[in-house]
C-alpha cells in the first residue's frame, strides 16, 4: 500500500479567480476593488455567469438571476460577456499548462488537470511548480489563479478550492484521510441536492460519516455509486488525467472521378458532406461557430469561403442553407467541379455553449 502511494501520480488542478470578472476588473481599472457581475442584464431575466470576489460578500453567486444579485448588492456595475476575450485568454493559461507537461485536460475556459508526476519528484516539488505557474498566469494575463497539488485529481481539485483566491495548497497522502473526514458530502463529487438531502437526512454531513457507514451500506442507499463515493472518501481516485488535443476543425471532402457539373447534385454532396461533419461533431459532442465551403473547379483552382455565426451549431439542418449561399456565390453555373469539401472551425465545447447560448439569449431578450 505505501509503496503503491508512493508510485501514485502527481496531478495539479489549476483554475482561475473569478475568471470572466477578474477580466473585466483587468480591462477596466475603474472596477477594480468594485463588486462586478458578468452575465444577463437584471432588468429582465438574464443571469449571472460569475461575480467578482467584492460582489460574492453580498452572497451573489454564479446561476443566481441577475435580478436577484441587484438586490442583494445594489452598487454592482453588470457587465455583459465577451467570450472572444475569455477564451483569448483561455488559450494563453492553457499553452502555458502545455509548456509543463503534455498531460492537460482542461475542465472548462479557466481550469485544468495536469499530470506532473514526469516533471517532479514529489508533492514538494509539484508545489513549486504549481507557484512557477501561478507567476506565469500572472506575468502573461495579470490575472491570479488556485493552485491544488494532490496526489489524484479529486483530492488537486479539492486543494484548489481550499484557499480561493490566488491560494496554493498541497494535500499529501498522510492529510488525506483528515482533510476528506472533515469535508461536508456535498464537495463530493456525485453528491448533488437530491443525494445530499437523501444522507443529511440520515445524519450523514461530513466525509467521517461517509467513512463510518461504510462501503456496503452506502452502496445499498446510493447503488453503485455509493461504491464510489466510499473511494472518495478513502482518497483513492484512479481516474487518468486525459489530455484533450485541442481540435481546430471538423471537416469532410469528396474529389469526384468525373468532374461534376449538375447542380443538383452537387447540392446533395453538400448535404452527405454537413451530414458526414454533423456525425463527427455528436461524437467528439463539440459545436462550431464558422462553416467552410472548399470547391475545387476542374481546372485545380481551390476555393473556400466561410460564414461564422456567434452562437454554437452541430446540425446539418443549419449548415445546409448556409453551404447552399455560400455555394451559389461561387459557382456560375458554367464550371465543372472536382472537389467539394465542407468544414467547420472554432469549435466549442457544450460547456461554453450551454454559458454561451444561456447569457446571450438573455441579453437579446433584454434588449427586446
Ligand atoms: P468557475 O471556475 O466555476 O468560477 P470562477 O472562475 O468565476 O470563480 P472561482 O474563483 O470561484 O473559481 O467558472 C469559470 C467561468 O465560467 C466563470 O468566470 C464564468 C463562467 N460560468 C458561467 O458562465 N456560469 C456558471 O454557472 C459558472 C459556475 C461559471
Amino acid at each position: 500500500m505505501e509503496e503503491t502511494q508512493r508510485k501514485q501520480h502527481i496531478v495539479l488542478h489549476l483554475d482561475l479567480d473569478a475568471f470572466y470578472a477578474s477580466i473585466e476588473q483587468r480591462d477596466h481599472p475603474e472596477y477594480r476593488g468594485k463588486p462586478v457581475i458578468v452575465g444577463g442584464s437584471p432588468d429582465r431575466r438574464g443571469v449571472v455567469a460569475t461575480a467578482s470576489y467584492e460582489a460574492r460578500r453580498f452572497g451573489v453567486h454564479s446561476a443566481m438571476p441577475s435580478r436577484t444579485a441587484q438586490r442583494l448588492c445594489p452598487e454592482a456595475v453588470f457587465l455583459p460577456a465577451r467570450f472572444e476575450v475569455y477564451r483569448a485568454v483561455s488559450g494563453q493559461v492553457m499553452a502555458i499548462f502545455r509548456s509543463h507537461t503534455a498531460l492537460v485536460e482542461p475542465l472548462s475556459l479557466d481550469e485544468a488537470y495536469l499530470d506532473v508526476t514526469a516533471a517532479v519528484g514529489d508533492l514538494e516539488e509539484a508545489a513549486q511548480l504549481a507557484r512557477v505557474i501561478k507567476q506565469q498566469i500572472q506575468s502573461t494575463t495579470e490575472l491570479t489563479a488556485s493552485a491544488g497539488v494532490s496526489y489524484c485529481k479529486f483530492l488537486a481539485k479539492l486543494a484548489s478550492d481550499a484557499h480561493k483566491p490566488d491560494g496554493l495548497t498541497v494535500i499529501s497522502p498522510e492529510q488525506a484521510p483528515a482533510f476528506l473526514e472533515a469535508l461536508p458530502i456535498e464537495k463530493f463529487i456525485g453528491v448533488g441536492k437530491v443525494t445530499a438531502t437523501k444522507l443529511r437526512e440520515v445524519g450523514i454531513a461530513h466525509g467521517a460519516d461517509l467513512k463510518r457507514l461504510g462501503e456496503e451500506r452506502l452502496r445499498a442507499l446510493l447503488g453503485k455509486h455509493g461504491s464510489q463515493l466510499y473511494r472518495f472518501v478513502c482518497g483513492q481516485d484512479d481516474r487518468p488525467v486525459e489530455p484533450t488535443r485541442e481540435r481546430k476543425s471538423v471537416g469532410k471532402e469528396v474529389t469526384f472521378e468525373r468532374d461534376l457539373l449538375d447542380r443538383g447534385r452537387m447540392e446533395a454532396v453538400l448535404e452527405q458532406l454537413a451530414r458526414q461533419v454533423e456525425d463527427r461533431l455528436v461524437e467528439l459532442d463539440l459545436y462550431a461557430r464558422t462553416l467552410t465551403l472548399k470547391l475545387r473547379w476542374s481546372d485545380f483552382q481551390l476555393l473556400t469561403r466561410s460564414v461564422s455565426r456567434s452562437n454554437g451549431f452541430r446540425d446539418a439542418q443549419s449548415m445546409i442553407p448556409l453551404l447552399y449561399r455560400l455555394f451559389a456565390q461561387l459557382n456560375d453555373g458554367h464550371r465543372a467541379v472536382r472537389l467539394l469539401g465542407v468544414s467547420v472551425s472554432n469549435l466549442l465545447s457544450r460547456d461554453e455553449v450551454q454559458r454561451t447560448g444561456q447569457i446571450t439569449a438573455l441579453t437579446l431578450w433584454d434588449r427586446e
